[in-house]
């Protein structure tokens, strides 16, 4: 098995971008998949138990009796709202994300809805909060509310597997939520928790942070929601070399929080043209596709790769994603700059030897 290596970006809550070699698999090991913390990771005593708080009973589930239930598997992009926040100008405060705090796994649990149901809805039920076991260090849980419909809607899970597995403790286990399609934020690890509620929940990790903050412009404050349209370009790396006129595919990841990605165009000369890359094949309703184009370098120099993804609701990556206050959802075009370097020029001709037979034979037909 590869041992993954994730960047680190702070020890202290643990929070670490996804190793970039797991991008090369459609379902990213979860072993490479980045970590976001608030806090340390709380105890797991084998007994840990979900609750969910309703008006006729409050019933409890531990993994086992979850597994009892109705089962479902998501395959999602799990990507942090933050993600990309190193690149809004200027960079908010908060952690100095790259490109690389997302990835797709396959989640296996049971529906929320029914459970809720079965519990009993408050009258006039608007939200449904969810609590991690999960203390920062200011001594504050983890809470964080959605709005009830997606709550009730049918793949929002509790969810007890991650890639075939129990989930690894780091991410969430022995019990997490999962919400597809939405930011990384709403999928509460270590989940606790649930209750139905009647009028907006007010909380840290509600309210103050993970919103999409634009006083300036005098805007509300909104709790970042569904993911948006975005890709990601895997093949190269930056200031990566390659070799004028030898094919190179360049490729790599788009997703949406919207049904589906439309369209993914790259262009080769920073922006100025844009051709159509293929897109893979859809492997669930909420993972990413692959796209790519065959590319043959040009004359030597740097040159600058993008990415631009569109999805079937027509939402396409802006050249800069919407700067805010707290550097949420930059979804701002990708680009990696390369260096083409000439092909190599035939060397000093040697008087003798095999080896320098060979390099005479003339390649070009
Ligand atoms: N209890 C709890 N749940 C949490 C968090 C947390 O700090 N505590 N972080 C959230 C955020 S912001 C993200 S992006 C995802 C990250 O999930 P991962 O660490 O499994 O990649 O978990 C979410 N759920
Ligand atoms: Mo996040």
């Amino acid at each position: 098995m590869p041992k993954w290596t994730r960047r680190i970006l702070s020890e202290r809550p643990l929070n670490a971008e996804t190793a970039r070699p797991a991008f090369a698999s459609p379902l990213t090991p979860s072993r490479a998949l980045f970590l976001r913390n608030h806090g340390p990771e709380p105890k797991a005593p084998p007994d840990w138990r979900v609750r969910i708080e309703g008006t006729d009973r409050t019933p409890e589930f531990d993994v086992r009796e979850l597994l009892d239930l109705p089962a479902k598997a998501v395959r999602m992009v799990l990507e942090c709202a933050g993600n990309g926040r190193a690149g809004f100008d200027p960079t908010p405060p908060g952690v100095a994300w790259g490109e690389d705090a997302v990835g797709c796994v396959e989640f296996r649990g049971t529906p929320l809805g029914p459970l809720l149901r079965r519990a009993g809805l408050p009258l006039g039920a608007t939200e449904a909060v969810f609590a991690g076991a999960d203390q920062d260090e200011k001594g504050r849980l983890f809470e964080r509310s959605l709005p009830l419909a997606k709550a009730l809607h049918p793949d929002t899970l509790v969810a007890y597997k991650m890639n075939g597995r129990p989930i690894p403790k780091e991410h969430g286990g022995p019990i997490r939520l999962v919400v597809p399609g939405w930011f990384g934020v709403a999928s509460v690890k270590w989940l606790r928790r649930v209750r139905p509620v009647t009028t907006p929940f007010i909380g840290h990790y509600q309210t103050e942070s993970y919103v999409y903050r634009r006083r300036r412009d005098g805007q509300p404050d909104a709790p970042v929601g569904p993911l948006l349209v975005k890709s990601n370009i895997v093949s190269l790396a930056r200031d990566e070399t390659l070799v004028a006129g030898r094919p190179h595919e360049i490729w790599g990841w788009a997703w949406t929080g919207a049904r589906d990605i439309f369209r993914v165009e790259v262009s080769t000369d920073g922006g100025q043209t844009w051709s159509d890359a293929r897109v893979g094949e859809r492997t669930g309703d909420y993972a990413w596709r692959r796209w790519s184009l065959d590319w043959r370098p040009g004359r030597k120099g740097r040159v600058l790769v993008m990415a631009r993804a569109t999805d079937v609701e027509g939402n396409t990556q802006p050249p800069s994603g919407a700067w805010n206050e707290l550097g949420y959802g930059n979804n701002g075009v990708g680009s990696v700059e390369v260096n083409v370097k000439a092909k190599a020029a035939p060397g000093p001709r040697k008087k003798t030897g095999e080896k320098a037979a060979k390099k005479e034979t003339p390649l070009r037909t």
